[in-house]
């Protein structure tokens, strides 16, 4: 007599769809809880309140305890033409059609987002300076996903210290959980009030008051949350560049 094997459900099976704001799975209970009818606010506390297990004590404070925000500039700041593409490989060519953000690693619910979903939870709009290491600047307007609202509906197990964003370029980073907790860390798809075009990163690429422009990687496809960081930590880190780059 031989056991089944136990079989790990595919991703697929938690993808969205385009009339869904949640997984399949979790849209039944969701849905008989009463939850799906109200805002994307209660949705996530209803989401987070209701775990079974403990919810990561730092993540959840992050959650419930935003930290300070930074200064944002009135949109007549904005400086158009100052943000230079500084890309290590030229643009990926990614069609927004097919495209997909995978969120998985050290969480309950991983997900598979398309653009559309995305396009439909809250969009937050910032006007923030953008500083890149190699001497320049400039103002910016993004708009795009708060990332904790991702990390929540993704449910990161306790551990959760560190996030790991790949990119279509094959660029990568790693970031401290307070960080991508921060309410002005986006998953941006727009600048300056337009929808991100190839070369700035799109569909989505991070947008954060918080970091050095390295760390902003564009053309994200993949975000990885973990409890320990790898020996590889990001394309400039691993070639000397400081990790934390904060701002
Ligand atoms: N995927 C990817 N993201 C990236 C880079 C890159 O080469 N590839 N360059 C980084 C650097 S050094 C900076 S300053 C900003 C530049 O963003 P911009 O090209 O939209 O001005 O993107 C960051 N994100
Ligand atoms: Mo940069």
């Amino acid at each position: 007599m031989s056991q089944e094997p136990e079989q790990k459900q595919p991703d697929s099976d938690i993808e969205f769809d385009d009339t869904d704001l949640v997984p399949r799975r979790r849209f039944l209970t969701l849905a008989g809880a009463g939850l799906l009818t109200i805002g994307f606010g209660s949705f996530a506390e209803g989401l987070v309140g209701g775990l079974s297990e403990p919810f990561n004590q730092q993540v959840g404070s992050l959650i419930f305890q935003p930290q300070q925000p930074v200064p944002e500039f009135p949109i007549s700041a904005i400086e158009p033409d100052k943000l230079i593409i500084n890309s290590f490989r030229g643009t990926p060519a990614i069609a927004t059609e097919t495209y997909r953000l995978t969120i998985d690693g050290e969480v309950n619910n991983p997900l598979s987002l398309s653009m559309s979903n995305l396009q439909k939870l809250p969009l937050t709009s910032m006007v923030i300076r953008h500083v890149c290491v190699e001497g320049w600047a400039a103002i910016v307007q993004w708009g795009g996903v708060r990332l904790r609202d991702l990390i929540a509906i993704a449910k990161p197990s306790a551990q959760v210290k560190y996030v790991y964003f790949y990119s279509a370029d094959g660029y990568y980073e790693s970031w401290d959980i307070d960080s991508v907790m921060h309410p002005q860390t986006l998953m941006a798809y727009q600048k300056n009030g337009q929808i991100l075009t190839p070369e700035y990163g799109a569909p989505l690429r991070l947008a954060s008051p918080v970091k050095l422009g390295y760390k902003l990687s564009k053309w994200v496809t993949r975000i990885q949350l973990t409890s320990e960081l790898g020996k590889k930590r990001g394309y400039w880190e691993d070639l000397g560049y400081e990790w934390y780059a904060g701002l």
